[in-house]
């Protein structure tokens, strides 16, 4: 498989990089920091993780592409630092195998340490189907990374099965909705009294509670009026090189 062979050369090769979408506190902002999303550039074409990581998850490759994402996230997170952003934060999505990887918290510290950022910058994004597979071990395994300081976020919620007991004990800072319930969301319809109910399960379990996805005026107005935290879509800002980041206008930011 060409691909493959692809995927296997690309982190020398230097094809990978890393986009950063926004996340906004609602309803206007500031920017709390950003999103790391992958990217391949592959003969030109800018391939998103949903065509090659698939590919990676089930050849074992994610597991060196996941490192590298680590360490390129945190670099850059250094680089923001010592620029001034030092509120920033950046969240670095985990998949399923890499999250059951046996040195996962001994490669998440050595990163950290590596490019001296503090801890609590960086946050994981689990998904809630990763997080409840195996949940006595994700408790384990996120209380160690949350001790060192590392956030926890729990990704693509309302998608999964979680048991409540579960999430009650898993050490994260964090419930992101899934976009899913966002897409359609207008007042009065039944998406709404599940993201209302995901809000109010959140404000109870004191995790503040990210929208993504958010891309209309409507939608943020509403998410904010239900006590969402954080807002992240394409109204608010898409992925973005570091480079239009650095060039962006608002000083808000
Ligand atoms: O970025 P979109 O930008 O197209 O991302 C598509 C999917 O890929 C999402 O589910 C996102 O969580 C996942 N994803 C993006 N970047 C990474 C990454 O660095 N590692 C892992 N494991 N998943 C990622
Ligand atoms: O699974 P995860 O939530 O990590 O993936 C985030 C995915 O959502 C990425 O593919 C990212 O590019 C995409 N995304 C971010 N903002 C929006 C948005 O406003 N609308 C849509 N449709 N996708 C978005
Ligand atoms: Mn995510
Ligand atoms: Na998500």
């Amino acid at each position: 498989l060409q691909m493959l062979n692809d995927l296997r050369l690309a982190i020398e090769h230097h094809e990978l990089r890393l986009h950063y979408q926004p996340k906004f506190i609602a309803p206007y902002g500031p920017v709390s920091g950003f999103e790391a999303l992958l990217r391949w550039e592959r003969n030109g074409i800018t391939l998103s993780p949903d065509v090659f990581l698939p590919l990676a998850e089930k050849t074992g490759l994610i597991i060196p592409i996941g490192e590298w994402v680590l360490n390129e996230a945190c670099r850059q997170l250094r680089e923001w630092h010592l620029a001034g952003h030092t509120n920033w934060t950046v969240a670095v999505n985990l998949s399923t195998l890499q999250f059951e990887q046996a040195n996962l918290v001994e490669m998440v510290i050595d990163t950290v340490e590596r490019h001296q950022i503090p801890p609590e910058m960086l946050t994981l994004e689990v998904t809630e189907t990763t997080a409840m597979r195996n949940p006595d071990v994700s408790v384990e395994i996120l209380e160690r990374l949350t001790q060192y300081g590392v956030k926890a976020s729990i990704d693509d919620f309302g998608t999964g099965y979680s048991s409540l007991l579960y999430l009650k004990r898993l050490p994260a800072s964090e419930l992101k909705i899934d976009g899913a319930f966002i897409n359609d969301l207008i007042a009065g319809s039944e998406d709404a009294s599940i993201v209302s109910a995901i809000i109010a399960l959140g404000q109870t379990l004191n995790l503040k509670v990210v929208a993504e996805g958010v891309e209309t005026i409507q939608q943020q107005d509403f998410l904010t009026q239900l006590g969402c935290d954080t807002l992240q879509g394409y109204l608010l800002g898409r992925p973005m090189t570091p480079q239009q980041i650095a060039q962006h206008p608002d000083s808000d930011w």
